[in-house]
């Protein structure tokens, strides 16, 4: 078993035995009557079977860790984070860091969360699964239920790689890290506890809405304390992270849903012109306050995009480079500084189409691959020197029936040109993997 270790920062004590003991009976082991193939993530071994869709570009990100470079702009955005709500609410917040396990089960990620049985995210197109029962966490809120029930604080700041199957291009990449942050009250002394200084004035905070109900257990007074306290703590930490930006930097709340907090919201900025969407947050369900033994308790959460923000305040263009060994992008971040990026020369496109017929026979017409499973085929092949793919054509044969689809591969590297052969030669390979996973007949 893999252990789960918190780091203690702001010299605070914990106790790992009752963190551990919870963890590990969250983590179950699988069904054993299945064929016995096993993988192996962290030093442990995990039973696959049919619901395995672990690809090798993504087995091979686990083990990278960004986090744990102190000089990576993720993780100077992460300490800048955790420094602010020291300086602000001293000894309140406890830093859980990025060593908590990435493999939970779904009862963790999805059904502690009172997430459905058949929302999309939980589908195997959108969600790496090991086997049926464990998967890579999607979000940082699947520690939720595991960090409560230690009890080691009223405050906790959990970062963490997240991994999500998703589309290829310069936003998105199918591991990002997250924070999550969480706050407890004393009922019994909310007033008090929930007091925060009114320190943002020089925002403009807007379309300020509901957020969805109120739940039935906290009364209107209750729940605009907490919702005060969550909004004011973003804000003040919004204005420290942009505090070189202009005078004018906007805010607003937009109403939002989440299964697990009540009500909820979406915060953004208006950065150099575009609404950026940085987090999702709420007041946290009483359910899950009650199951973990702080049912004296009312608090919030949070979950922060961290590349989001990188991206913006680093003035990186490309998620991708936030995994680039280069030394031209590794040695412009140190440790504290918030540095614009200065881009080493862009090299040139490459593109590639690949069409293909959806089934193997004419009369196969009820064939289908997700776009997301392609991508994965793509990251697998190529690693990063795909930019980006995009489904640029289908259509259906009018006579038979059969659909036929056409993916355009954008082939560009970081930090080097290649070759025509080089790219014939991974396209090659795309393909090939194509035939063998799919039921699919090359255009
Ligand atoms: C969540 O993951 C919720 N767990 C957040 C939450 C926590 C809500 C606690 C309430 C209480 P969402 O899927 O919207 O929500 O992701 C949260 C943030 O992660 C987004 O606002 C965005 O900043 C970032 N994010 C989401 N998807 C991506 C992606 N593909 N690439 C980079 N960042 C992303
Ligand atoms: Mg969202």
């Amino acid at each position: 078993m893999i252990m789960s270790v918190m780091k203690i920062r702001f010299s605070r004590r914990l106790n790992f035995n009752k963190l551990f003991l919870n963890f590990s009976t969250n983590v179950k082991s699988v069904n054993s009557s299945e064929s016995g193939h096993y993988i192996q993530i962290c030093n442990e071994k995990y039973k696959t079977d049919q619901f395995n869709n672990l690809s090798t570009s993504i087995l091979q990100k686990i083990n990278v860790k960004l986090l744990k470079n102190e000089n990576h702009p993720l993780t100077i955005l992460k300490s800048l984070i955790e420094d602010h709500f020291e300086k602000n609410f001293k000894n309140q917040y406890m830093a859980v860091d990025n060593l908590l396990n990435p493999v939970v089960t779904a009862k963790q990620n999805f059904d502690d969360l009172f997430i459905h049985k058949n929302h999309p995210g939980r589908a195997p197109t959108d969600t790496y699964y090991i086997n049926e029962n464990q998967l890579l966490r999607t979000h940082t809120s699947a520690h939720q239920r595991e960090v409560l029930s230690s009890k080691l604080s009223d405050g906790y700041l959990i970062s963490a790689d997240v991994y999500r199957r998703d589309e290829i291009d310069v936003s998105h990449y199918p591991v990002f890290h997250q924070m999550e942050g969480i706050k407890l009250f004393s009922k019994s002394n909310l007033t008090e506890e929930s007091k925060i200084q009114n320190s943002v004035t020089k925002f403009n905070i807007k379309e300020e809405k509901k957020g969805g109900p109120i739940q039935t257990c906290h009364d209107l007074n209750e729940c605009d304390l907490v919702v005060n306290n969550l909004k004011k703590s973003l804000e003040g930490l919004i204005k420290e992270l942009f505090k070189n930006e202009d005078e004018n930097l906007q805010i607003r709340w937009i109403e939002a849903f989440f299964p697990f907090t009540s009500p909820s919201w979406e915060m953004e900025v208006l950065f150099r012109g575009k609404w950026l969407e940085l987090c999702g947050c709420g007041v946290i369900q009483q359910e899950i306050l009650n199951k973990t033994g702080n049912g004296d308790k009312v608090g919030w959460a949070f979950g922060l995009g961290l590349e989001r923000i990188a991206m913006v305040l680093f003035n990186i263009p490309d998620i991708r480079l936030f995994w680039s060994q280069d030394e031209r992008f590794l040695s412009q971040f140190k440790k504290g500084q918030i540095t614009q990026f200065q881009s080493f020369s862009k090299y040139p496109s490459c593109y590639k189409d690949i069409s293909f017929w959806l089934g193997k026979n004419k009369s196969d017409t009820n064939v289908n691959v997700h776009d997301n499973e392609i991508f994965d085929v793509v990251r697998d092949a190529a690693g990063d020197l795909a930019e980006d793919v995009k489904l640029i054509d289908e259509f259906t044969h009018p006579k038979t029936g059969r659909k036929s689809k056409c993916y355009r591969i954008n082939y560009c590297s970081l930090n080097r040109t290649f070759t025509n052969a080089e790219v014939d030669e991974i396209q090659n390979k795309v393909k090939d993997i194509m035939l063998k996973r799919f039921d699919i007949e090359l255009r």
